[in-house]
């Protein structure tokens, strides 16, 4: 184990997967591998990538990989892929459109299952984004599919959140699903070579300022991920806002909010282990007769097992 972190860290591309594929699977190492993990973190900057299906996230992620690598960037990318409902696997369309850098030096591109989680970002999601920060990634890129929950959940990890939108995609409700314009720290409109890309800017900018002003003003940008037109502008901004978290108090907040979100998960996984493990301890098939012929009932049960723990 300590090998293989030590290779991962040294930039070993397979070890670095071999170790995400591990939490990935929630092995029993992930604890273990977390606690090295960590203190090496803290140091990536985590962008997220949402918006409705087919929008041109990964397309535009392809376009960002390649900007980053021009600064000299290293780039690390995980791709949320629904779960087949059949096989609880990623389906590969997302490492097939990034290919373009899928081996190319100083790149990291990985799919990941949600997990039943629709379009989720999952605690393995978060893991992967700490190892690849751990492991030496300057900016890791984590692209999630906006089903309602995943984009909201995607400012739980990112740094920075960019919302991508398009032209003719029923404008007017993809800008008002609830909750995701306050989300978004910049706006991409992507497929700006097609029509209605304006149209689509100048409504999300009278949206947001029916928002409460907020210090980071949200920037709208026109985008081309097939034409490259507009990628420049997007980097400079997504620069500009790790500038501006760096030494704002929302900044701070934000980093702080996301770690008690983190203890609070980490926390709840241990619990719930703790409860599954206890349960199969004390179960025995005189209690189950009782519980079916209503002798006791779950409610008190739990409540007795768990003071028995909490003493
Ligand atoms: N015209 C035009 N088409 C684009 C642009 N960007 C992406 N597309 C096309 O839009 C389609 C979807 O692109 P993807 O990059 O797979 O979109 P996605 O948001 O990652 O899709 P999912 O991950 O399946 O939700 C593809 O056929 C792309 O070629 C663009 O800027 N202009
Ligand atoms: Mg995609």
């Amino acid at each position: 184990m300590n090998s293989l972190l030590e290779r991962a860290a040294a930039g070993d591309v397979r070890a670095v997967g071999r170790l995400i594929t591990l939490v990935e699977a929630e092995s029993s190492d992930t604890k273990d591998i977390m606690k090295s993990v960590y203190p090496m973190t803290g140091r990536a900057h985590v962008i997220g990538i949402t918006g409705s299906p087919g929008a041109g996230k990964s397309s535009f992620v392809n376009r960002l990989i390649a900007r980053f690598r021009s600064e000299g960037k290293k780039v690390g990318v995980i791709a949320i892929d629904p779960s087949s409902p059949f096989t609880g696997g990623a389906i590969l369309g997302d490492r097939l459109r990034m290919q373009d850098h899928a081996v190319e030096e100083g790149v990291f591109i990985r799919s990941m299952g949600s997990r039943g989680n629709l379009g989720g970002v999952s605690r393995s999601t978060h893991e992967g984004a700490l190892i690849l920060d751990a492991c030496g990634y300057d900016v890791v890129i984590i692209e999630t599919v906006g089903v309602g929950q995943s984009e909201v959940d995607i400012v739980k990890i990112a740094d920075t959140v960019c919302l991508v939108l398009t032209p003719g995609m029923g404008d007017d409700v993809q800008i008002m699903k609830a909750g995701i314009m306050e989300i978004a720290d910049i706006f991409v409109v992507n497929k700006a070579d097609r029509e209605g890309a304006d149209k689509v800017a100048a409504d999300v900018q009278v949206m947001l300022k029916m928002l409460a002003e907020r210090e980071w003003i949200p920037p709208v940008l026109l985008v081309s991920s097939q034409k490259n037109t507009g990628v420049e502008e997007v980097v400079e901004k997504i620069n500009g806002h790790s500038e501006y978290l760096s030494h704002s108090e929302e900044g701070k907040r934000r980093r702080w909010s996301q770690l008690e979100m983190e203890v609070e998960a980490v926390l709840r996984g241990e619990i719930s282990s703790i409860a599954e493990k206890v349960w199969k301890e004390r179960r025995t098939d005189e209690l189950m007769e009782g519980l079916s012929a209503r002798k006791h009932d779950p409610y008190t049960l739990s409540g007795e097992i768990l003071q028995k723990i909490l003493k």
